[in-house]
């Protein structure tokens, strides 16, 4: 075996779901037998793609709609992977395939507020320009986030904050704001009986969940590879669903969701 190696380094965005792909990728890194830690919550996504180009990171769970409307520029919306791993090849960054699930943005409200007013799609926000917007802070100022949505639709809405995402579903449901973007694997969807708006102008893309890695790991980890590469096509939207709820409804820690997915015994770190 070659000599202790630097451990691989995980990174993950502020966020429940992202967390849990960081538990996952960590978990099954230490089961593989490779030495890795797992720097949870590093930030935002700009943090956390700047990190990995950086090399201050090695890897960490993201999106395929976020990399075509944020992160990378000139790539349809709907790019698939296959064009985004010959795109992100030259910048020293690979992509594993899609998770088995897509996490997308949607623009949600309470069900019964939602079918007093009669609002279905989006564009019925346009007949009630009165209601109280809460956007996460990201989704504020995100290339696919509230300005181009406003701008896609012409929602006239100007009482518009931006909140924690993790606060918003309780902002939503005690009535403090009538609308929210959701993230459609969010456990509180259904929790909190919120409708999700059908996006009638096609606004947003698939954000299939995938892996981005430093390609140097190649061959500095090439068992790490393995383990994200065994990962993908191994989650489907019904299971994180549920790994989300065990966390953000029952409270049960992402390290010990992730292991029970792999069904392994969680380690402490
Ligand atoms: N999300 C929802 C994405 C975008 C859509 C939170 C999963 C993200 O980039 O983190």
């Amino acid at each position: 075996a070659p000599a202790q190696a630097a451990p691989v380094r995980i990174g993950s965005k502020q966020f429940t779901e992202s967390v849990i792909l960081g538990e996952l990728a960590l978990a099954g890194a230490r089961e593989a037998g490779v030495d890795a830690v797992h720097r949870r919550e590093l930030g935002g996504t700009r943090i956390l793609w700047r990190a990995l180009l950086d090399g201050e990171i090695d890897a960490y769970p993201e999106y395929t709609g976020t990399l075509t409307q944020e992160l990378l520029k000139g790539l349809p919306a709907n790019a698939d992977v296959a064009s985004l791993r010959a795109r992100l090849r030259p910048l020293g960054i690979g992509i594993t395939d899609s998770l088995g699930f897509s996490d997308t943005y949607a623009i949600g409200m309470r069900d019964d507020v939602a079918a007093r007013l009669g609002i279905r799609d989006i564009s019925d926000l346009l007949r009630h320009p009165g209601l109280r917007f809460g956007f996460s802070n990201e989704f504020m100022d995100r290339g696919d986030g509230w300005p181009g949505l406003r701008q896609r639709y012409g929602l006239p809405q100007a009482n518009v904050s931006g909140l924690d995402h993790a606060l918003s579903y309780r902002a939503v449901a005690s009535g403090a704001v009538d609308a929210i973007d959701l993230y459609s694997t969010d456990a509180e969807i259904p929790y909190y009986h919120l409708r999700t708006l059908r996006d009638d102008r096609h606004y947003f893309p698939r954000y299939d969940a995938v892996y981005l890695y430093r390609l140097a790991l190649e061959q500095s980890a090439p068992g790490f590879i393995g383990v994200l590469r065994k990962l993908a096509g191994s989650i489907d939207e019904d299971a994180m669903r549920a790994m989300n709820a065990r966390v953000k409804l029952r409270g049960v820690k992402e390290n010990v969701v992730a292991a029970g997915f792999l069904g392994i015994h969680a380690q402490d770190h």
